[in-house]
């Protein structure tokens, strides 16, 4: 039996995480047999991340090596129908959504005042009335600073969303007029797109990326198509 644990769902997905909701999809589509643990602390994950799977008393972080390691367990490649030029495209459309546009969408959440409070309570009600100021200023400004470290912290919300939205455009020039990134069947580029792009415009008030998006009927229709297809 595997054991996913994740972040609770919130704004209406399944994982505040949308790290977390690719690897919970991605398990449901292999059909292995697994159990959530739904925790808000990642500090006892292997990088203090989430989502991590535990299997058979071997605990796999990060949702790439978890995607690789139930790929070998399933006997399931979820590129199977791709040609090795279609294979490239969909790692480089995944470490863009996972490496770049993650962050945009995070600092919308965490950077934004007005998100801010909605995140607030989404995450962190938990914890006790008295410690939680404490508690939620000190988790923020940590998040703060990792955006600062990676660069996108740097950017203004506009610069955010010039590069933010050319991503979302790229997605939609590989998408085309298929229902999937890849075709009429999702494949693992759209396992990370769906989740990355509806964390995206989950986030409670609107900003200048959500409201993007929310304009754009195609991306719109893949993402309603992508939850109904992937989503349990
Ligand atoms: N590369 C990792 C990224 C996972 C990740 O960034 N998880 C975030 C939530 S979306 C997290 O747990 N952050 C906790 C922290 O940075 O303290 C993956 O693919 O699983």
């Amino acid at each position: 039996m595997i054991t996913l644990t994740i972040y609770p769902e919130s704004f209406g997905e399944p994982s505040a995480s949308p790290f977390c909701t690719k690897a919970l999809c991605m398990l449901k589509a292999t059909g292995l047999a697994f159990q959530i643990d739904e925790s808000p602390d990642p500090r006892k994950a292997p990088k203090q991340k989430l989502p991590m799977i535990e299997h058979d008393g071997h605990i796999i972080p990060d949702s790439e090596q978890i995607r690789e390691h139930i790929e070998a367990a399933a006997d399931h490649d979820f590129n199977a129908s791709l040609s090795d030029e279609q294979r490239g495209i969909a790692d480089a459309v995944t470490r863009m959504l996972e490496e770049h546009f993650y962050f945009a969408v995070v600092a919308d959440r965490w950077a934004n005042d007005a998100n801010w409070e909605h995140v607030k309570k989404a995450f962190f009600s938990d914890i006790h009335a008295l410690l939680r100021p404490i508690i939620t200023r000190s988790i923020r400004k940590q998040a703060l600073g990792q955006l600062n470290g990676q660069g996108i912290g740097r950017h203004s919300e506009a610069e955010r969303f010039g590069r933010a939205s050319r991503d979302v455009l790229s997605v939609k020039s590989v998408l085309g007029d298929k229902p999937f990134l890849f075709g009429d069947a999702p494949t693992a580029a759209d396992y990370t797109a769906v989740p990355m792009l509806r964390a995206s415009i989950a986030t409670p008030v609107p900003t200048m990326l959500s409201d993007f998006i929310r304009s754009e009927d195609k991306i719109m229709s893949y993402l309603e198509r992508g939850k109904e297809a992937l989503y349990p």
